[in-house]
């Protein structure tokens, strides 16, 4: 059976969605451990309730001379953790810290991200405040491969999902989560029964190219 290791720093729901999806069989893998940044992340008990290993790593342990947090150290003990699992398939779910060359390198073409924006559009932080003050009537969440260039990598599959008048962005981040939950489990499968491939910078899924929007571009 294959393994996937999850890379959480937060509450962890898209998480628990791989979990239920590997639990009920529609992912054929195991998730074999979760790692997160932060040791407070629900993320890591809800591993823990299904007795998968959980681990987490302080960036405050990983400094340079002069004080500063030493990305390369982090990544390169957070990859060395990781590859006692040897891990088909790693998921960021909710994952906030960037990670540097050398790590994505590491695996690339086997590592995909969920991030919250129909992509080209708002990379990096805060995209539903930017959703909603650009005044979008849509907005949504992207299946993505992770890259060196952040939210960059080529994406596999989208979900849409209106913006109302009065959204908030609390109330437009709840309404992607609920996309989120059922797209992400459904590429990992398509990763995990060899569907889903990066070739250069595209993404293909049963050997056909896929578009700048993914899956199902209309
Ligand atoms: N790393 C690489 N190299 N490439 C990507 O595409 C990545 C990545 C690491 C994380 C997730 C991403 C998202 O979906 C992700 C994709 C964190 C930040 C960020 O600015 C940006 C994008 C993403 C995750 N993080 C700050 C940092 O200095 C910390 C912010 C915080 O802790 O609140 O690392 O959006
Ligand atoms: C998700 O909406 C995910 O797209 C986003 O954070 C949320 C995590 O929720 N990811 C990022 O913003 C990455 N920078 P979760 O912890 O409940 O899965």
């Amino acid at each position: 059976m294959k393994n996937i290791v999850v890379l959480v720093s937060g509450n962890g729901s898209n998480l628990q969605a791989i979990i239920d999806a590997c639990e009920s069989g529609q992912i054929n893998a195991k998730i074999t451990a979760v790692f997160s940044n932060k040791a407070s992340a629900y993320g890591l008990e809800r591993a823990k309730k299904h007795n998968i290993p959980a681990h987490s790593l302080a960036a405050q342990d990983f400094l340079t001379p002069d004080n500063q947090p030493d990305r390369q150290a982090f990544d390169a003990e957070l990859m060395q953790q990781i590859d006692t699992y040897q891990p088909d398939l790693v998921i960021l779910a909710g994952y906030m810290r960037i990670l540097s060359a050398d790590f994505v390198q590491h695996y690339l073409g086997r590592m995909l991200n969920i991030h919250p924006s129909l992509l080209p559009k708002y990379s990096g932080l805060h995209t539903h405040q930017r959703a909603i003050d650009a005044g979008d009537t849509e907005h949504g969440t992207s299946v993505h491969f992770v890259t060196e260039e952040l939210d960059g990598g080529p994406v596999i599959l989208q979900a849409k999902v209106p913006v109302f008048e009065d959204d908030d962005a609390d109330a437009l981040a709840e309404r992607v989560l609920v996309q989120e939950h059922q797209i992400y489990p459904l590429v990992t499968q398509w990763f995990i029964d060899g569907r889903l491939e990066m070739q250069g910078n595209h993404a293909y899924l049963d050997g056909q190219k896929l578009g700048l929007h993914g899956y199902a571009e209309d």
